[in-house]
């Protein structure tokens, strides 16, 4: 087995004893962190959700895989921030929404935007709309992100837009909605949002294009 097919093999069977040393030979070997990342790693968490769906297997696998993917992450993360320099784009407050723990995508999200030279705050999991609006405010934010990976976040997400929108912060701040569980369609024609991205690459791609059209 080659070594990156070791990563994808020990992030679904949660190794996370073997994951350090597997992601710094694939780096040492000359791997781009972004392939670890999205073709090995995500690819990998794509199986474990499928596996669980299939009930082959059950939470605590779920989370030993996502504990194996963050510590390989880990690894990945100060090449990814090294020697950027930080050019102040904009602040970008960003949260899972009310009822969601799911925190990998949106911390990869973190990561990208960050490198790519924003201030971002990370409010954590299961933030409620009220939550999203505050700091917002306090930290005079340019964009708001707001991730979700299960359906049953969709009514959340709605009522998170329709809390700014409620707000004195309507219209100054951008939106933008990603996860697995959310589609463009949802979150920009029916609730509202300014902004969609399908990945943390595509974050960052979308809110610079929205904070670049507003400058
Ligand atoms: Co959960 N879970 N989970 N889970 N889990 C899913 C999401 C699920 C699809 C699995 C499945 O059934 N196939 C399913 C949701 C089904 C649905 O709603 N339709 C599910 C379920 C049901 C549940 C529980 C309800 C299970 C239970 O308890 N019975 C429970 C819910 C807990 C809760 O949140 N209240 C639960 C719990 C967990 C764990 C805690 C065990 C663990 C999470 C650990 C953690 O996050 N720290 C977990 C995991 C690991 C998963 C899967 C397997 C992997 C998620 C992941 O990290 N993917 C997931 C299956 C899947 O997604 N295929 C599943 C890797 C990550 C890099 O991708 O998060 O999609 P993702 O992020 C991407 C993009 O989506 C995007 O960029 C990221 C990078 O490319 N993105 C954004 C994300 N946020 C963005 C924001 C943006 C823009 C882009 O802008 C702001």
């Amino acid at each position: 087995m080659s070594d990156l097919q070791a990563i994808k093999e020990a992030v679904m069977k949660g190794k996370r004893k073997d994951i350090t040393g597997l992601v710094q030979a694939a780096l040492d070997a000359g791997t781009d962190p972004q392939v670890i990342i999205n073709d090995y790693m995500i690819e990998a968490m794509k199986e474990v959700g499928s596996r669980f769906e299939a009930k082959k297997i059950f939470v605590p696998e779920m989370m030993m895989a996502a504990r194996t993917m963050q510590t390989g992450v880990d690894v990945i993360k100060p090449l990814i921030t090294k020697g950027k320099e930080i050019e102040k784009l904009g602040t970008v407050v960003i949260g899972t929404v009310f009822g969601d723990l799911h925190d990998i995508g949106k911390n990869l999200v973190v990561l990208l935007l960050e490198s790519s030279g924003f201030e971002v705050v990370n409010i954590g999991e299961n933030v409620g709309p009220q939550q999203f609006v505050d700091k917002a405010r306090e930290l005079k934010a340019d964009a708001v992100g707001m991730s979700s990976l299960l359906t049953t976040g969709d009514p959340h997400i709605k009522s998170t837009i329709d809390a700014f929108k409620a707000s004195d912060l309507d219209g100054k701040v951008k939106l933008v909605c990603g996860g697995a569980a959310v589609t463009k369609k949802f979150a920009v024609d029916e609730c509202g949002a300014d902004g969609y991205a399908t990945d943390a690459v595509d974050a960052v791609r979308v809110i610079k294009q929205l904070l670049e059209a507003a400058a």
